[in-house]
């Protein structure tokens, strides 16, 4: 071999010791970016062991986990261990929590829009409204709950809400006079037990259990799923099958964790968040029609209120909330219209 060649041999050595080098560099760095894509978002919720809002969380996190094949996990914090629904949403308003299913009240208290959800007896089945939630008035309150940085990715449900109490049965309006009942912190659920003349008094739900077993309040108002979790029944004598309003559960990202999230996977969310809310209504249906019964038996007693009464006595509501908030109540009302056809 000349002393050129054996020159020429060496270079190609040592170029290929560079591309070796340059290949191992470049696989760390892969490492290590897949390594810093690795997440934990924090989930809190303020539902009970048991509860639709609960299972589907719990859904959600797997869904997610499974989805971006281990890397994104979802701690689910549940029974407002991480604070009251209103106080997680301001945690996510703030940036110091990524995920809350929360509340349609104390979404209310930041977007006096969604309160519209709860006119009295605008719903008398979830169904009825989960069309709406997901179509251009449910988009319209998304954007003017991102406004207020609170990103809702999807409306899950809570369903339909009669009144426990202490003190009797309440079968018409006039029942409910002088009667102190616990409400969430929504300005619709306070301005319908006004029109009542109940004396609302907001409690947060985490506290609930204990102030309607000390006396503190006589009763309150909640779904069946809720009063079933949370294990209400056992500290309330009467339950009254009013009906007289509808929640949803907003589940709610915040922006600035959804912004730090690649594309693929906010679709792995995306997706994951849309399974678990079909599940999650379907569940709070199915949990619903057999709970009456489990409720009987573990002791409460049960009668059914005169809806049409209480349906008339709330009607100044309407036009309060019509003063109020203007076009989004006819656009709710009209669309209704649309969903019963
Ligand atoms: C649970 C509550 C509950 C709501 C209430 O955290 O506060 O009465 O109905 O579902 O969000």
């Amino acid at each position: 071999m000349s002393k050129g060649e054996r020159g020429k041999e060496e270079k190609m050595k040592d170029s290929t010791v560079i591309v070796l080098l340059v290949c191992c560099l470049a696989c760390a760095s892969l490492l290590i970016a897949a390594e810093a894509e690795a997440r934990t978002l924090i989930l809190g919720h303020g539902a009970a062991p048991g509860n639709p809002r609960t299972l589907a969380c719990d859904v959600f996190a797997k869904l997610v986990s499974d989805g971006s094949g281990g890397r994104i996990s979802i701690q689910v914090q549940g029974s407002e261990q991480l604070g009251s629904d209103v106080e997680m949403l301001q945690a996510v308003q703030i940036g110091a929590l990524d995920i809350t299913a929360n509340s349609q009240g104390p979404l209310a208290t930041i977007v006096p829009e969604a309160a519209t959800f709860g006119l009295p007896f605008l719903f008398s089945m979830p169904q009825q409204a989960w069309q709406i939630l997901d179509g251009p008035i449910g988009d319209k309150l998304a954007a003017l709950s991102e406004n207020q940085g609170l990103k809702v990715l999807a409306w899950w449900d809570n369903g339909i809400r009669h009144i426990t109490n202490n003190v009797r049965p309440i079968k018409g309006p006039t029942d409910l006079h002088g009667i102190k009942l616990r409400t969430p912190k929504d300005p619709m659920t306070i301005d319908i037990f006004k029109a009542l003349g109940a004396n609302p008094t907001p409690i947060a739900f985490g506290e609930l259990y204990l102030a309607l077993r000390q006396g503190t309040v006589d009763g309150q108002e909640n779904p069946l799923v809720n009063i079933w979790s949370s294990k209400l029944y056992e500290v309330q004598k009467y339950l009254s099958l009013s009906g007289h309003k509808y929640e949803m559960t907003p589940f709610i990202i915040c922006p600035k964790t959804w912004q730090s999230l690649s594309s693929q996977d906010q679709e792995v969310i995306q997706h994951a968040v849309q399974l678990a809310k079909t599940y999650q209504r379907l569940e709070l249906v199915r949990q619903e029609s057999m709970l009456l019964d489990k409720l009987v038996a573990g002791g409460i007693k049960v009668n059914k209120a005169n809806q049409p009464a209480f349906h008339q006595a709330t009607k100044p509501v309407y036009e309060s909330w019509r003063k109020k908030m203007g076009t989004i109540v006819d656009d709710l009302l009209k669309a209704t219209e649309d969903a019963r056809k």
